[in-house]
């Protein structure tokens, strides 16, 4: 049996990489932005909804978020860890096809 094998510290899949000396800063994973997308059909009523619904957001930010896209082409809703912001991306849209909407958003690295 190895070494590694008998260790007591459990095997971590990111090992931090500390020299000598070096304080250790606890890594947070990287954020990614979900971008509200403007259409010409999904009722406006409708992605307020959404927008209350999957991402967390109160009637006022989701109105200006949704009339930001309206307006402009896109809004940013807000950011995430990658697999939280592709799964509300998901069920967002999955809620917006089975209403007959093309209601649609994209996920991009996020940055300030
Ligand atoms: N432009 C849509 C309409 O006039 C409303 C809308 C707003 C759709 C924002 C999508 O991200 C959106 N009915």
């Amino acid at each position: 049996m190895t070494s590694a094998s008998t260790s007591r510290t459990p095997a971590l899949k990111h090992r931090p990489v500390v020299t000598a000396g070096e304080k250790i800063k606890p890594q947070q994973p990287p954020l990614y932005a979900v971008i509200l997308l403007n259409d010409d059909y999904t009722p406006r009523y409708f992605v307020t909804q959404i927008l209350k619904r999957h991402f967390g957001l109160d009637g006022d930010a989701a109105e200006t978020i949704m009339m930001h896209a309206h307006r402009h082409g896109e809004a940013r809703v807000g950011a995430w860890q990658k697999d939280i912001a592709e799964s509300k991306i998901h069920a967002a849209e999955e809620e917006s096809r089975e209403e007959g909407h093309p209601l649609t958003f994209r996920c991009v690295p996020f940055e300030p």
